[in-house]
């Protein structure tokens, strides 16, 4: 099995390259980004590998992770395929076509399996979210949910990290912090504002947990409302959320299911100091969940916290974890050579 990276030099292309290192069985990797980076080497398992530009014709691999942008993938992902690979891509120009399954493995990893060439990564604030909120739906019923993000600077790629480290520099030295990447100055500051607004007054980035969370728990009839915000940090998204149930919860039934459900680590005993935060759901593969408690609005609802790596379950852990189903299920191809 022949597995690409397109956009390998990238952040979230660094993490693919160590979670495939790590899980997936295959044979050979193929790495591609921009031509800035063409001739560029990067290490992996031990064998320093080239990399190349981004083909505009068919890719001969398996499975394609796409992680170079929406505009990227739009334009050549039904190329890249023409060889009878699949594209796993994690933009957002593919999540809302009706032709394209949107997947989380642990929540509805049969989905993959209708795919007809591409299959859509979900944005990592949402596929976050689901890991804890698809189990307790799934036992309790969810009416509507109240999110609140707490989203670190790599979600905006490397130049969103490089512009929180040198800018923090900048204004520990007494000088004042610009911003290009974000819409304000990011060091000491919170900045409730993550892609464009929309007519509604909603950015994207809070439609598309909406727009996801209802395209990948199968149900839209859940009310979903997010509020956005990017803070200081520099990987792992944290969410508050408010869940009013169906069926009347205990936050002691919530933590023994999600203590059974894939994907989440509970970690909740706050008399211990112990509860979701990026310092420890950093580099982790399961999303973090904790301050699991009776809502004081909803009558049996539950308020939850969640910290969980968007770079890893949020992108590149949850595309390989597709592309492990695919394998399993034996989904995969038999590539033609181009
Ligand atoms: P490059 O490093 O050559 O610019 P991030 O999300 O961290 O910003 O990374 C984006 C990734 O997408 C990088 O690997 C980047 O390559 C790649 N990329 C950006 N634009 C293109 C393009 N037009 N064609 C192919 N790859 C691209
Ligand atoms: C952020 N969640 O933190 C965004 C990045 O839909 O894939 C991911 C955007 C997406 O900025």
């Amino acid at each position: 099995m022949r597995v690409a990276i397109v956009g390998a030099t990238g952040a979230v292309g660094h993490e693919l390259m160590q979670v495939l290192e790590s899980r997936l069985k295959f044979d050979e990797l193929l790495l591609y980004a921009s031509p800035r980076s063409a001739g560029s080497r990067l290490t992996f398992g031990g064998q320093e590998l080239t990399v190349q530009v981004t083909p505009e014709g068919p890719i001969d691999a398996d499975v394609i992770l796409a992680s170079a942008g929406g505009s990227v993938s739009k334009a050549l992902a039904h190329r890249w395929i023409e060889g009878g690979g699949v594209v796993i891509d994690n933009s957002s120009a593919f999540r809302y076509d009706a032709q394209v399954p949107l997947v989380v493995p642990e929540v509805n990893g049969e989905a993959a399996l209708s795919h007809r060439g591409i299959i859509a990564n979900p944005n990592c604030t949402t596929a976050i979210a689901v890991v804890a909120v698809a189990p307790i739906h799934r036992e309790y019923g969810v009416k509507r949910m109240i999110v609140s993000t707490y989203q670190a600077t790599s979600g905006a790629g490397q130049k969103g990290m490089d512009e929180l480290l040198e800018q923090t520099r900048v204004q520990l030295e007494g000088g004042q912090a610009t911003h290009e990447v974000f819409a304000h100055p990011i060091p000491f500051n919170v900045i409730p504002h993550i892609d464009a607004f929309q007519d509604n007054g909603y950015t994207k980035e809070e439609m598309k947990v909406v727009w996801e969370t209802h395209k990948i728990i199968g149900d839209s009839s859940i009310r979903v409302s997010c509020t956005a915000v990017r803070i200081p940090t520099l990987r792992t998204h944290s969410e508050a959320i408010t869940l009013e149930l169906e069926r009347p919860a205990t936050p002691a039934q919530i933590r023994e299911l999600l203590a059974r459900s894939a994907g989440v680590e509970v970690r909740d005993d706050p008399a211990a100091g112990l509860y979701p935060m990026p310092l420890t759901a950093s580099g982790k593969y399961d999303v973090e969940v904790g301050r699991i408690r009776e809502s004081l609005v909803f009558d049996g609802g539950i308020d939850l916290f969640v910290s969980g790596d968007q770079l890893l379950k949020g992108a590149a852990l949850n595309a390989v974890q597709i592309a492990e189903y695919l394998q399993e299920k034996g989904a995969l191809k038999e590539r033609q050579r181009v």
